[in-house]
């Protein structure tokens, strides 16, 4: 008989409860149509099992709470500031440390300090929030991800990668003082959580700097992606977390971050650089968005928190769990035959709208509608990332119709149990069963920017 797999398990056990209330579908009905089937519209407290996000949702540890109790609530040269600025010039190895409030905050600054209007911003996929700073800041964002990343199906293993070629096209096309950066996530959230090679990110960076271009990282889940390279790029299975992550961030010249992710806290992210001009520039942009630089938004105990929460996360066995709760969880959709993006991504699992729905047409926002029935079916909350997301075209004014039209179950850290998911594919799986009798949404409000957090839809 063969020998069974050894389960894994999480290197960590809980210590305070939150209830969760249990409700019916006539009662989420009625509130999914208050919310204009919008999921971002719910309260939470009439949601089960939130799978909304993986931002800010995190469990923190007993060492974090402890490090809250440590803030130095000081308006300037917090010392809390200081550390957090070591653990990163550690870690990632940036020399400068600009905090902000969260990642946006962050984009908005960065933006604004590198782009002319006019510019171009390749990146491999667009980012909501992203995107939208860079066309504030008056750049055109250019996709040159590889085309991989934009089917659902697949098996390869770093559909992060950057097409290099489709990079060089856009040098020669514009010329390279028209480009203001190139921004790499890793992995890549719209595409489903996939990774980035180190290889490629290697490339890149000789590519772009061989143009006089600066490499920009979107770190928000970097270290997720380091796990990535670590089983799966050869050369890289005996090295650890810490060594492989900064190692991938010396291949850019900034990074910004979004620390509700990666970094195990509720609220928090940083701009970090190495070339001092664009730091004195940031530095001096913090004090008008966000606060002292030494602050940037943040209260000291935040701070503290989420250098505590740098340690925890770039720990070999803390990842692992973290990876395959979620792939424990994309395997038993798999298993069920339910269509998911493939190879499972690093945050989430994100179920294909278009094959799940095939007579809804996207016109119809499939993946808008399939989040509100997930809610109304079982009480679990998900997000719709497809063209409600992509939003409109910035010069046509036409609405977007990306290829990958998807509902994110995203995995909040440390937060469910291995029971919750087994609830969430079951539930996934009765939907899927009686998907015919589905229906697709007409939009009837959309506002200005990022409209897929407050636009409001009317079931057909
Ligand atoms: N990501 C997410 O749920 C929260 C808001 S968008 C629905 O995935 C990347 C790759 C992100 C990200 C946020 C941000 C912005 C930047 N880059 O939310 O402002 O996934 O901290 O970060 C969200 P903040």
């Amino acid at each position: 008989m063969a020998k069974k797999q050894k389960p894994w398990a999480e290197p960590y056990k809980i210590k305070m409860v939150e209830p969760l209330k249990v409700t019916n579908s006539e009662y989420r009905l009625e509130k999914m149509k208050e919310a204009g089937w919008n999921t971002f519209l719910l309260h939470s407290e009439d949601v089960y099992i939130d799978l909304l996000t993986d931002s800010g949702t995190n469990a923190m540890s007993d060492y974090q709470w402890a490090g809250m109790m440590l803030g130095d609530e000081a308006y300037a040269g917090s010392k809390n500031y200081y550390y957090l600025e070591a653990n990163v010039q550690k870690y990632y190895g940036y020399k400068y440390l600009v905090p902000t409030h969260q990642g946006r905050g962050a984009e908005n600054m960065l933006s604004k300090a590198l782009i002319k209007p006019g510019d171009f911003v390749p990146g491999n996929m667009f980012f909501t929030t992203t995107r939208q700073h860079q066309e504030i800041a008056g750049g055109t964002f250019v996709d040159v991800i590889i085309d991989e990343a934009h089917e659902a199906k697949g098996t390869h293993p770093f559909k992060g990668n950057v097409d290099l070629q489709k990079f060089e096209n856009l040098i020669n096309k514009v010329g390279a003082d028209k480009i203001a950066y190139i921004t790499i996530g890793a992995p890549v959230n719209m595409a489903g959580g996939q990774p980035v090679s180190m290889e490629n990110m290697k490339q890149v960076h000789a590519l772009a700097h061989k143009h006089g271009i600066k490499v920009v990282l979107d770190a928000t889940r970097n270290i997720e992606n380091a796990y990535f390279i670590q089983q799966r790029e050869p050369g890289y299975q005996n090295k650890s977390l810490a060594e492989i992550h900064k190692e991938f961030c010396s291949y850019s010249d900034a990074a910004t971050m979004s620390g509700k992710k990666d970094l195990l806290v509720n609220i928090g992210g940083f701009v970090a650089c190495n070339d001092f001009e664009v730091f004195e520039e940031l530095r001096n942009m913090v004090v008008v968005y966000e606060g002292l630089h030494t602050y940037g938004g943040l209260a000291g105990r935040d701070m503290e928190a989420m250098s505590r929460g740098l340690e925890e996360a770039i720990q070999d066995d803390y990842m692992a769990s973290r990876i395959k709760q979620v792939e424990y969880f994309g395997n038993l959709l798999l298993d069920a035959g339910i269509p998911i993006v493939e190879p499972i991504g690093g945050h989430g699992v994100f179920l294909d709208a278009k094959r799940f729905y095939p007579h809804i047409p996207q016109t119809e926002y499939p993946a808008q509608a399939l989040a509100a029935h997930l809610y109304i079916d079982s009480g679990i909350r998900a997000m719709e990332r497809g063209a409600v997301s992509a939003g409109r075209n910035k010069e046509t004014g036409e609405n977007n119709m990306p290829n990958l039209e998807l509902v994110r179950l995203t995995v909040p850290r440390r937060v469910y149990t291995q029971s919750h998911f087994d609830f969430a594919a079951y539930s996934i799986v009765e939907l899927f069963e009686k998907r015919e009798q589905a229906k697709g949404l007409k939009m009837v409000y959309e506002p200005k920017y990022l409209r897929f957090f407050q636009a409001r839809f009317e079931s057909l």
